[in-house]
């Protein structure tokens, strides 16, 4: 492979850029002439919450870096912004809490990516729809009817298998949930699931899982697009969104379907407090010197080394903050089985367990501890410039 100096090299990546660059104007050209013209105009819906066009501007270059694209796709980005509304969406709700839609609805100042979400072409939304009983059936029908293959449907939600689906049934016919998914999915152009519970079971099916709970792609044995956490980053959805309206597909997605733009990197990777780590500055116990210092919290059982999510560089609640920064370790809510794996350890990982990971923190203590310590002070330091470098890349984050 070649690098970044080497002019072939380069060449070749700036002719794929352009090619992606004319497929994805071609894309939202057809769009255009295809789908119903867009719900709401996105820039009078920006004025009237008080976005600027600078702001939006400012969002648009963070999205594009975030969606790992180069500046030149900023007006694309801008352009499937404005088209968001246009996209028909059917949103499913089985066994969850709806925390993933209050996260997404609430927010204590409209940013780009609520007002977005705002503008969403709800077809149908189980919670959030006026309708209920036959009419919301009848709604789902037309929906299905109309949009046959063009809609997105987005789930939220474990699906329990046990007594033949009935742990959960909906609607004035009863249907199962199993059912209900399987009728809208094979109807949909994409499916996408919102938070751990859909993406793979989560709190539903915790050991015992008496309902025999599972995700959405395991129990219809279909590929779903898996917008992981508990709940996850309302950026990270809008983000997929705006992928598939660009490019008219879905993203690349890890082997567990996570987008990997979005879920490329491990919570550690970015995490602040990882110059502490990287020194062997660990809080020994809650409220002690370290945790006044900001001292890093794998001792007290943060699991950002093993889990694979954006949240430091994204952040929650319009970037002001995420669980590490917050005060407390990462809880693994974007890995399978988090509930029984790791949220409920207040302690490091036995590794022998999930296997691979990190180095022990003791080892990597005696290690360091046997260094000089300026040969400590060098290496914390380089990793503290690292995440400064990344701060600054991060200011134009979704602050917007
Ligand atoms: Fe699950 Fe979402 Fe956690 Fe709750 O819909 S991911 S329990 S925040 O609500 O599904
Ligand atoms: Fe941050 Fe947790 Fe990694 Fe420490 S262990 S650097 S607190 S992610
Ligand atoms: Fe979840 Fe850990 Fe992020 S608990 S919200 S993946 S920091």
């Amino acid at each position: 492979m070649g690098t970044a100096r080497d002019p072939l090299y380069r060449e070749t990546v700036k002719k794929q850029y352009e090619e992606w660059f004319s497929h994805c104007q071609s894309h939202l050209d057809r769009m255009e002439s295809e789908l119903p013209p867009p719900r709401v105009e996105l820039q009078e819906a920006l004025a009237s919450q008080g976005v600027s066009r600078r702001d939006f501007i400012k969002w648009t270059t963070a999205t594009t870096a975030l969606l790992m694209l180069p500046p030149m796709f900023k007006p694309l980005v801008a352009r499937a912004a404005e088209q968001f509304s246009r996209l028909p969406v059917v949103w499913l709700h089985f066994a969850e809490c709806t925390g993933c839609s209050e996260a997404f609805l609430r927010t204590s100042y409209p940013n780009v990516d609520s007002i977005l979400l705002d503008t969403i072409s709800l077809e149908y939304h189980e919670t959030l729809m006026a309708a209920a009983g036959y009419q919301a059936e009848q709604n789902l029908e037309k929906a299905l009817a109309d949009f046959n293959g063009k809609f997105v449907c987005v789930i939220e939600g474990a699906l329990p298998r046990g007594l033949d689906g009935k742990y959960l049934t909906l609607g004035p016919k009863g249907k199962t949930g199993i059912t209900l998914a399987k009728e809208v999915t094979s109807k949909a152009a994409a499916v996408v699931c919102i938070g751990a519970c859909a993406c793979y079971g989560n709190v539903q099916a915790a050991k015992p899982n008496p309902t025999d709970a599972a995700g959405i792609g395991e129990v219809l044995g279909i590929k779903t697009v898996n917008i992981a956490g508990c709940p996850p980053n309302p950026a990270n959805f809008v983000g997929t969104v705006l992928h598939y309206l660009l490019f008219g597909g879905l993203p690349a997605l890890d082997s567990i379907g996570r987008p990997v733009w979005a879920y490329g990197t491990r919570v550690h990777d970015y995490c602040e407090r990882r110059p502490h780590y990287d020194a062997a500055e660990f809080v020994a116990e809650w409220g002690d010197a370290g945790a006044a210092k900001g001292w890093c919290l794998y001792k007290m059982g943060c699991k950002g080394p093993y889990t694979y999510a954006n949240c430091p560089k994204v952040r929650f609640n319009d970037a002001v903050s995420w669980p590490v920064m917050a005060g407390h370790g990462c809880i693994g809510c974007t890995e399978p089985g988090f509930w029984d794996t790791m949220a409920p350890l207040e302690k490091p990982i036995d590794e022998k367990t999930i296997g691979g990971g990190e180095k022990t923190v003791d080892t990597i203590g005696k290690v360091l501890l046997g260094a000089t310590v300026v040969g400590i002070g060098v290496h914390a330091g380089l990793t503290a410039i690292r995440h400064k470098d990344n701060d600054n890349a991060d200011e134009t984050s979704h602050k917007a």
